[in-house]
Parts: C-alpha cells; structure tokens; sequence
C-alpha cells in the first residue's frame, strides 16, 4: 500500500510533521495501529539504521529520523494499548547498563501493552542493582533486557548474575533482545529467552507464562 512507503520514507527522511500526517490520514482511512507502527513508522527507522550503517547518514540525520518516528509512536501508542481491564501479566523492561538505545525496547513495550501487558520500563542504562530491585519490589512475572551494541550485550549477564545472587533468578522469567544479541547468546547466559523483534517478543512472553 503506498501510505506504508510514504510513512516509512517520511520517518527515514525525518520529516516529522508529513509522517505525522501520513499516519493521521492512514488510521482515519482504518488501518490497524499496529500496522501503521510496525509497516510505517518501524520500517522506515530500520531504513535509517541501513543508511546509517552504509555512511550514507549521519547522526543529525538519524536524530531527525528519531523524531519523526516517536512523533508517529506518540500517536499509535494510545490506540494500541486500547481499553484494557486486566493484563496477562507484569513486564519489567530495560536497556542494560552503557547503553542509551531505547527505540526497539519502546516498540516492544508498546507491543506488549497492546497485547494486554503490564509493562514497567525502567527505562536507559539501566544497571544490575536496579533490575535487581525491581523483580523484588515489583514482582514481575518476566523482565526483558535490552542490549544495542556489542560493547554491552555483555552487562546482561551481569543481570543474571546479580538476580541468582540476590536468590530472584528463579522467581521471575528473563529475556533478552536487541540488534547484536541472538538465540545461542540467550541460552548460553542462561536466559529463558531471546525476541529477534516485538511481535516476536510478545509471542515469546506468552508462551513463557502459557497464555495466549
Ligand atoms: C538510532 C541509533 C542511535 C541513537 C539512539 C537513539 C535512541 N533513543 O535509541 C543515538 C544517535 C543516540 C545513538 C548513539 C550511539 N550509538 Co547508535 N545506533 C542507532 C542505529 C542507527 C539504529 C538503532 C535502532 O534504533 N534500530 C531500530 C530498532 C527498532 O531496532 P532494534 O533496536 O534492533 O529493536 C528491535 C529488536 O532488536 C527487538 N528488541 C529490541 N529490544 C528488545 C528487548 C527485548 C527484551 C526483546 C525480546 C526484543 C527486543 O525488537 C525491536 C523492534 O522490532 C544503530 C544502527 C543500526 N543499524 O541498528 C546504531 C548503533 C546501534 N549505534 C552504535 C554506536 C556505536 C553508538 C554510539 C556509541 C555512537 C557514538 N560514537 O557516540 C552511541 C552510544 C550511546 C550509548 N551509550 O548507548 C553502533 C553499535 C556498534 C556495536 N558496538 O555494536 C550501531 C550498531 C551503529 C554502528 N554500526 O556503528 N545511536
């Protein structure tokens, strides 16, 4: 459909008020929330990503990209979350300690509220202690760890490490996700799962605490 193109392009090119406009006009047309953040607003970001990578971007090139991408998130994420009497269950999310990426685990958050969960995001750099501190005083059923680059992908084990210490690790259901980390990283962390993208983490989440 051609407002997808348009919407991702407008998020890649970071022209904030036509992707705002493009999902306005796109959910007044009927289409799902859902699909204007994930065929929309998430593909033109990983567009941005790509170019990025290529050296075809540069950093106030990707920060109106950003811009442009959580003006249409601001937007969908009321809608996703939809009128919700009672959650599945209790999510603890957070980027790991150094690392101040935040928009995949914010995709992911929205997906899970939209999927009927609770979800408390502890939000950047978040350090052991405090994911520690969470799964004692909030009783999550399940904390998700975010790591973007590869430099500290390695502080999620650190996590583990201080939730077996404090004797939570079995109390509480972890996974892990973000661009550099994979399935084989997870299982020998020993974490209980790995999410490659939302949909995927939302599916995961379910299939940990056996709801659908
Ligand atoms: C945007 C961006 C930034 C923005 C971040 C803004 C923000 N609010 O997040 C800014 C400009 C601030 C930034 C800063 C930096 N960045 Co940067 N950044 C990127 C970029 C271009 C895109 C990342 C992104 O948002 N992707 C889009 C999202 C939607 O995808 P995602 O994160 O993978 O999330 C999906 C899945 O992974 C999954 N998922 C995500 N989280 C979770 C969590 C769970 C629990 C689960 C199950 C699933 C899941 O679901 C999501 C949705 O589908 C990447 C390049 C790239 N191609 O990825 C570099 C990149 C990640 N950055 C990089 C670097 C080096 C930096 C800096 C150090 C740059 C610098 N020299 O200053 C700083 C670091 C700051 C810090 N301390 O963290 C490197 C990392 C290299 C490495 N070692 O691995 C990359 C790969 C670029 C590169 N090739 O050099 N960056």
């Amino acid at each position: 459909m051609d407002w997808e193109q348009d919407l991702a392009a407008a998020v890649t090119e970071g022209e904030e008020i036509r992707a705002e406009e493009l999902a306005r006009a796109a959910l007044e047309e009927g289409a799902a929330p859902r699909e204007v953040l994930e065929k929309g607003a998430v593909a033109g970001i990983y567009q941005t990503g790509r170019l990025w990578e290529e050296g075809d971007y540069f950093l106030p090139d990707v920060i109106l990209s950003i811009e442009a991408f959580n003006k249409v998130m601001e937007m969908v994420e009321p809608l996703l979350a939809g009128e919700v009497a009672s959650t599945k269950g209790k999510v603890v999310l957070g980027s790991v300690e150094g690392d101040a990426h935040d928009l995949g685990k914010n995709i992911v958050a929205a997906m899970l509220r939209s999927s009927l969960y609770e979800v408390i995001d502890l939000g950047i750099d978040v350090g052991a202690e405090r994911f520690v501190e969470a799964a004692r005083d909030l009783h999550p059923d399940v904390i998700g760890l975010g790591a973007y680059m590869t430099t500290t992908m390695r502080n999620m084990e650190g996590v583990i490490t201080a939730l077996r210490e404090a004797g939570l690790r079995d109390c509480v259901k972890l996974i892990i996700g973000g661009a550099p980390v994979t399935a084989d990283y997870a299982e020998r962390i020993g974490a209980d799962g790995y999410g490659a993208d939302a949909v995927g983490a939302v599916a995961l989440v379910d299939r940990l605490l056996g709801v659908s």
